[in-house]
Formats: structure tokens, sequence, C-alpha cells
């Protein structure tokens, strides 16, 4: 019995096809080596199961959106081709940020590596926590600039 249910299992799985979709992830840093924190994220995207980065925008300085006194920002976007799911994307990104020695604080606190998903090219979310395309987008020149020099048609 227990062998049937778990090549019923088997069958069904495989047979549910993982979606393939662009997600678009912005790379923020404004703490330590901000080059070398976007480099690891770079690479750690990379590696992520069944994904590939497709392009890359150009790494641009800019001043914090807040008036609070912290260091200028790099960021950068990244086209990603990818299977995960998006909220698989969310938990592997916050490892990602965990493996740069990322500590939550408060909100827009300094940050040694941010990556947050902009939008996929297909699939949207709305989750209480979870929201993509990302509500901010609308305001954030430099994501918009970014997202066009990345942005894959298919
Ligand atoms: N979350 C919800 N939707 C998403 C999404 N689409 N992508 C949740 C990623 N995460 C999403 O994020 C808090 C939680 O948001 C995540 O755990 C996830 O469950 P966080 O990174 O812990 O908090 P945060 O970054 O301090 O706050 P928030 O609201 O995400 O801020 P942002 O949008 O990340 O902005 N100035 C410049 N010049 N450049 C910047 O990159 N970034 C920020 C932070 C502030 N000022 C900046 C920049
Ligand atoms: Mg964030």
């Amino acid at each position: 019995m227990s062998t049937r249910v778990t090549g019923a299992s088997r069958t069904l799985s495989d047979s549910i096809a993982p979606v393939r979709d662009v997600a678009y992830i912005a790379l923020g840093s404004n703490l330590g080596d901000r080059a070398a924190h976007l480099a690891a994220g770079r690479a750690a995207l990379e590696a992520l199961p069944d994904s590939r980065i497709l392009a890359l925008s150009k790494v641009e300085e800019t001043l914090p959106l807040d008036e609070s006194p912290q260091e200028p920002y790099l960021n950068q976007m990244v086209a990603l081709d990818t299977t995960l799911a998006p909220r698989q994307l969310l938990e592997a990104l916050l490892d990602i940020e965990r493996a740069e020695g990322r500590v939550r604080s408060t909100r827009w606190a300094p940050r040694t590596l941010d990556l947050d998903i902009v939008k996929f090219e297909e699939q949207t979310v709305r989750e209480p926590d979870f929201v993509v395309p990302h509500p901010e987008l609308p305001n954030r020149d430099f994501w918009r600039r970014e997202l066009a020099e990345v942005r894959v048609t298919r």
C-alpha cells in the first residue's frame, strides 16, 4: 500500500512541469565592501538550482532614498531565468542575504546585501508578506532604469 502511494505521488509530481520564468532581482549594498557583496550575490544567484543569469545591468551608485545619514548604495539589476517558485526564490534570497552577513535591525537600515524581487516576466504574487511586482517599483527611478537595461523579451 505505502509503495503504491509513493509511486502515485511521484508520478503526479513528475507530471506537473515547473514554471520557467524570468525573475528581475534588485541587488543593493551600502555597508562594507559594497562591490564584493554584489559580486557574492551574483555568484550565489547563478548557483541556485535550475537558474541562470540572463542579463546584468550596470552597477550604479545611488543616494539613500530617505533623508537619514547613510552611505550611498551600489545598486544593480539581474534577470534570472529560473524554475524556482516565487516563494522558493524569496527564501533563497533571504539565505543569500544572511550568508553575506546581513543583520536585520530597523527598516531601511544600512545593509551588506539586499535582494528584492522586483518582478517576474509572467507571474505575480499578492500575499500579506510578499508582493510582486514590488510595490515600490513605480517610485524608484534607478530600478526602472536598470530594468530597462536587462528586460528580456520572450
Ligand atoms: N517582501 C515582500 N515583497 C518582497 C519582494 N517583492 N521582494 C518581504 C523581496 N522581499 C519582499 O524586507 C522585508 C521583507 O519584505 C522580506 O523579508 C520579505 O518577506 P527586508 O529586506 O528585510 O527589509 P527592508 O529592505 O529594510 O525593507 P523593504 O521595505 O524591503 O525596503 P527595500 O524596498 O528593500 O528598500 N536607497 C537606495 N539608494 N538604494 C536602495 O537599494 N534600498 C532600501 C531598502 C532603502 N533605500 C535605498 C535602497
Ligand atoms: Mg529588501
